[in-house]
């Protein structure tokens, strides 16, 4: 007899000072999927987010929580996170931020991506489907020139480069080396995408609806913006005169 084996899911988190919407973000991802973990990676926020998931963990073997002494960026957390997953035998391993922005509601979408075989989802704004609720017309325009801009200096064919609603095949996620990816925020997101698309990666795209953040406060700053502007225009050109960053060794085709 042929043993079916499930997929198993691991939704990372990052957070800072997320108090008001994580517990909900974690109970919905668990709704959603009960088979799911969860891991939460936190920067030792001042509003003890930290403790509040510590507590949940303690009630819930779903619900693991790195801690980490400082804020220090979103790409440092998501690297800690990864490489725990990795370590911990997971399949898939999913990135979403805590602020309900992105719909744990949508996360079988982004499971059967990578089911199917891509070495990556994206939960996409940008497509047919994708909808955004509650941001006032600059975001979009900010979002949307991004998007443009970085499709056009990478010579890239995906729709939403900076969305955080993403999801890796994990043999496909241990051909990176963390060490390589330095930026933060939307450089960050812009970074991985490219780095899986250019190594010839399968990437899926699914569309989302987002929802701006209801509590707390926005982590993003005009440092984070330029930084993925400057960061984009520097891969653009170095990979016009074929100096682009070496790609990823991924595993064969399925
Ligand atoms: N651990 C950790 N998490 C972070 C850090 N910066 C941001 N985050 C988390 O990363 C996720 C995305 O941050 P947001 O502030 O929502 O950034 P954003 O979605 O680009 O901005 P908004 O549209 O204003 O929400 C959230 O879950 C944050 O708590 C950081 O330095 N460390
Ligand atoms: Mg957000």
């Amino acid at each position: 007899m042929i043993e079916e084996t499930v997929a198993k899911t691991v939704v990372v988190i990052p957070t800072y000072n997320e108090i008001g919407s994580i517990s909900s973000v974690i109970e919905r991802i668990l709704n959603t999927d009960a088979a799911a973990n969860v891991l939460i990676v936190d920067d030792n926020s001042p509003d003890g987010t930290g403790d509040l998931v510590d507590r949940m963990a303690a009630d819930d073997e779903r619900i693991h929580v790195i801690h980490r002494t400082e804020k220090n960026g979103l790409g440092a957390a998501y690297g800690a996170g990864f490489r725990w997953a990795l370590e911990h035998g997971y399949d898939f391993i999913v990135e979403m931020d805590a602020d309900g922005s992105h719909q744990p509601e949508e996360l079988p979408r982004l499971q059967a991506l990578l089911a199917d075989g891509c070495d990556m989802a994206i939960g996409a704004r940008w497509i047919p489907g994708g909808v955004i609720v509650n941001w006032p017309w600059y975001r979009k325009a900010i979002s949307r020139t991004g998007t443009f801009y970085s499709r056009l200096m990478l010579r890239s064919k995906l729709h939403d480069l900076t969305s955080g609603y993403r999801g890796f095949r994990a043999e496909s996620l241990r051909a990176l080396d963390m060490n390589a990816v330095d930026s933060q925020g939307y450089g960050f997101q812009v970074e991985m995408a490219w780095l899986f698309e250019r190594s010839g990666a399968k990437i899926g795209e699914f569309p989302i609806t987002f929802v701006e953040r209801a509590e707390g406060v926005s982590k993003m700053s005009t440092g984070i913006v330029i930084e993925a502007l400057l960061k984009v225009t520097g891969w653009g050109l170095s990979s016009l005169v074929g100096k682009a960053p070496a790609r990823l060794a991924l595993p064969a085709r399925r």
